[in-house]
């Protein structure tokens, strides 16, 4: 964070309900075009020479994804919905006490969506919060139109942050709360999922240089839907587009894939994770080292999906102040020249030495670690 503290007594928080559009800025209006509707058939609602405004099958506003053209390839929003237009004003006087750029937008500027808080908030990130949207056809019984890659929804947002536990501070004053996250033995935190909506989340904090935009996550609602995706992009020759997986993570359960789009912007399609609505939900804590925390078969992790990011805007559309991360990356304590990583975290480990588990519970912080055997 920029500013580092958030002030101790603030004014209410506005009210958000889930992670609801993103708007990504391509340079190929016509290939970014081929990307999101011929191969994921996501549903146009609006276009025009300068940006596509699109939908998934069971989305009934607007749009959830906006791509604009633009010199530089980046990303210029991540929208929260709020829980009605009265909590616009909340969150125009949350983020001025915070010390932020606050911005109102008149209903229209964006469209299909009414008036729009806009703000950069402490993370650097262009942040929108709405409530009114025009609402248009929900093609969930459209199963003509589906195809068998069906895409259903917007599920969650992914940003890199230096800082994780100050990122997560944030976020908590925003009224989220953790599911899970990876950590080590050390009080070092890599990463941390956060939610609003009862899923594991509506907004995961990666560690490392930021503010970048790691990934937009769309849903599907069966497994072999993403399968079909992979098989679909073979077919075309555009399997290049695949990134990582598909594989079953570890963190939030959810089968995943991930794909580059013209821009290299990253998409994740995502589908299966768990119900986290009661308040006493049980918050899963990974250590960095084990080897399912982020594939649950051990497959690695390739170093592009720990390196690249997409390069978000401020409200002025220049590329927003990149902040060091200060700790240790994921990457280089798990894949790179020092790094090591256990499936069984009491066996020692390959190269005969003792393994991480060895002499030790398990325990991280006084907490279980998720899933240790
Ligand atoms: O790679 S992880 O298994 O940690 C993971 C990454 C879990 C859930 C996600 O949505 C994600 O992007
Ligand atoms: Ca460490
Ligand atoms: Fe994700």
């Amino acid at each position: 964070m920029s500013d580092n503290t958030v002030p101790a007594a603030l004014p209410p928080a506005p009210d958000v309900i889930r992670a609801a559009s993103a708007e990504l800025i391509v340079t190929d209006l016509a290939a970014a075009r081929s990307f999101y509707v011929d191969v994921l058939r996501l549903v146009v609602t609006e276009e025009d020479e300068n940006a596509i405004y699109l939908r998934a099958f069971e989305d009934y506003l607007h749009h959830s994804l906006v791509l604009r053209k633009g010199p530089v390839a980046a990303c210029a929003a991540l929208s929260y919905r709020v829980r009605s237009e009265a909590e616009l004003d909340v969150a125009e006087t949350y983020y001025k006490a915070l010390g932020v750029d606050v911005r109102r937008l008149p209903a229209g500027t964006k469209r299909g969506i009414g008036e729009i808080v806009q703000v950069q908030d402490p993370l650097g990130f262009p942040i929108e919060f709405f409530y009114g949207a025009e609402h248009v056809e929900r093609f969930t019984q459209r199963y003509d139109v589906h195809g068998a890659g069906a895409i259903a929804r917007l599920d969650h947002f992914n940003v890199v942050t230096p800082d994780i536990p100050a990122a997560q501070k944030y976020y908590e004053g925003l009224g989220f709360k953790v599911s899970e996250d990876i950590e080590d033995d050390e009080q070092t935190v890599y990463a941390a999922w956060m939610y609003r909506k009862s899923t594991v989340h509506d907004v995961a904090l990666t560690g490392g240089d930021g503010p970048r935009m790691h990934h937009i996550a769309f849903s599907t609602n069966e497994r072999h839907q993403i399968l079909h995706i992979c098989d679909q992009l073979g077919a075309l020759r555009r399997s290049d587009a695949i990134e990582r997986g598909p594989g079953r993570h570890g963190v939030s359960n959810a089968f995943y894939l991930y794909l580059r789009d013209p821009d290299g912007h990253r998409i994740e399609i995502y589908t299966q994770d768990y119900y986290t609505g009661d308040p006493d939900n049980p918050v899963i804590r990974w250590d960095v080292h084990d080897n399912q925390r982020r594939d649950w078969w051990g497959t690695p992790v390739v170093p592009s999906w720990y390196s690249e990011a997409s390069t978000v805007l401020d409200l002025d559309g220049h590329p927003a102040e990149l902040v060091e991360r200060k700790d240790s990356s994921e990457a280089a304590v798990t894949i790179g020249a020092d790094g090591f990583s256990y499936t069984r975290a009491d066996e020692t480990r390959s190269d005969g030495s003792a393994g991480p588990g060895s002499g030790r519970s398990g325990e991280v912080q006084g907490v279980k670690l998720g899933h240790q055997v």
